[in-house]
């Protein structure tokens, strides 16, 4: 009880030891923090208690947003108050301390207890408006795919080929653990993009609302019926990235998953063929090219002109393009 109190007696003794002690604690947490999941990306693993390694640029600056600011900050104030708590019920409880002081001012610590976390959320303003700014100022978009979401499974359209759809649906635990997918998480068609391309997602809803969640992507956008919402990401790693539907949907919202798949543009050009998908631009009705003479819809569109010598050909075309660009017009 002596040493206690000649350990709480003097102010400075107590901040002493604080200060190393939260320093190191600082230092060590973005070590704990980083790449739980090991080889495992994109999913949720064993201990895997901290965030997901990221494979966006933005995903990557936003865990470090998290792990090296916001974590320690959130970590030493919470420890700064829980000691002077206890060194306060201690130290001045009524038996050790019967006559208690009539201090009501003191001008020195107002001004630090305001200035100190005015200077600790400047700190923090900067990166994070820098990182909110990144997030919504949208690239040029190399490929869309218009996300929509149903009571209980995904799909996916992809306006900029021909604007076909893939209808994704979750696997059962027996089919997942066949094709080597997570349970609860493996889906028998998934969302397939290039790695390395700006990917333009517009997200929507055919009756309830919805969450696209893509954990690794540092992705999250609601899915409202009658609204078009709009987010991006550009993968750098390939691979296969599972997500759960993040806004309570109804029975089945935990049994829709979100499974993106980020190959290569060769592998995707060969996807794309083998769901009747085609490379032509919408944009260019006229002079088919090579990869667009394999797509059936787009040649009505275009042999229509021909055929009506008095009228302009601009309501055909228009048309055409209309038709093919869908919600990315
Ligand atoms: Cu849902």
């Amino acid at each position: 009880m002596v040493r206690l109190r000649r350990l709480l007696g003097g102010e400075m003794i107590g901040l002493k030891k604080l200060i190393p002690a939260i320093g190191l604690l600082m230092a060590a947490m973005p070590a704990w923090a980083q790449d739980a999941g090991g080889e495992l990306t994109g999913q949720p693993t064993p201990k895997g208690w901290v965030i997901q390694p990221q494979v966006t640029a933005i995903g990557q600056e936003a865990a470090w947003m998290h792990n090296v600011i916001l974590v320690p900050v959130i970590v030493a104030i919470a420890l700064v108050v829980m000691l002077l708590l206890l060194w306060v019920m201690v130290r001045y409880r009524a038996s050790a301390n019967p006559v208690p002081t009539r201090t009501s001012h003191n001008t020195f610590i107002e001004v630090v207890w305001t200035l100190t976390p005015i200077i600790i959320l400047v700190l923090i303003f900067w990166p994070s408006f820098e990182l909110l700014s990144k997030q919504y100022s949208q690239p040029k978009a190399d490929l869309t795919v218009k996300v929509i979401g149903h009571q209980w499974y995904w799909s996916y359209q992809y306006p900029d080929n021909g604007n076909f759809e893939v209808v994704s649906n979750i696997l059962s635990d027996e089919k997942a653990k066949e094709t080597g997918q997570p349970r609860l998480l493996g889906v028998d068609e998934k969302m397939v993009i290039p790695v390395n391309k700006v990917i333009k997602v517009i997200v929507t809803s055919e009756d309830v609302i919805h969450s696209f969640a893509v954990p690794a992507f540092w992705t999250k956008e609601d899915a409202v019926p009658g609204r078009l919402n709009e987010t991006w990401f550009k993968v750098e790693k390939p691979g296969t990235y599972y997500g759960p539907c993040s806004e309570l949907c109804g029975a089945k919202h935990g049994y829709m998953p979100i499974a993106v798949q980020v190959v290569s543009d060769a592998e995707f050009a060969q996807w794309v063929k083998s769901k009747g998908g085609s490379f032509g631009q919408a944009k260019a009705p006229a002079g088919p090219t090579p990869a667009a003479a394999a797509e059936a819809p787009v040649t009505p569109e275009t042999s229509t002109p021909p055929t009506v010598p008095g009228v302009t050909s601009s309501p055909a075309t228009t048309q055409g393009a209309t038709a093919n660009q869908g919600p990315t017009a």
